[in-house]
């Protein structure tokens, strides 16, 4: 019942090991979907940006958890993984941007300049979502649902079916 990952023991001391001169390697990689990631030591897996440092070992040896890695974030992770929001005290990772939810809060993510987002795509009906989480188009899954998710109903009475 009390058992906590044992196999993740030295696992830190391991990966530090293989890393030549401290230098770090560059592990940026697409992940499924088209979302920036972070490459495993096997050079094959390519892990979601937001899937690092999330305390859940993603990479066989856990290097997407490393200390090296983890231990002050976002400064600890290299910056094609991290994405600033407007206000720059937040961040997100860089997989969160034009991801259609809004991450930072302020959806500078999504739909300010700063996030240069391609428009809403074929999943998406564009409106003034009334609903914090999105922020220049909803999923279409929610139009026709009975509930207004856009501030001028158009989800209700215009997207199609
Ligand atoms: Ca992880
Ligand atoms: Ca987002």
């Amino acid at each position: 019942m009390n058992k906590t990952h044992p196999q993740r023991n030295g696992d830190v001391a391991t990966f530090g090991s293989t890393e030549s001169s401290g230098k770090r390697v560059n592990r940026l990689c697409t992940a499924p979907n088209n979302r920036t990631g972070f490459l495993c030591d096997d050079r094959v897996t390519c892990v979601p940006a937001s899937w690092v440092c999330d305390r859940v070992s993603n990479c066989r040896n856990g290097e997407d958890e490393q200390e090296q890695l983890c231990g002050d974030l976002p400064h600890s992770l290299p910056g094609y993984l991290v994405f600033y929001c407007s206000n720059p005290r937040s961040w997100v990772y860089a997989d969160q941007r034009c991801n259609g939810m809004n991450d930072c809060g302020d959806c500078s993510d999504e739909s300010w300049s700063l996030a240069a987002c391609p428009p809403c795509g074929q999943e998406w009906w564009s409106c003034s979502p009334v609903h914090f989480e999105f922020c220049s188009c909803i999923p279409r899954r929610l139009c026709r649902d009975g509930i207004q998710h856009c501030l001028g109903w158009s989800d209700e009475f215009l997207c199609p079916a």
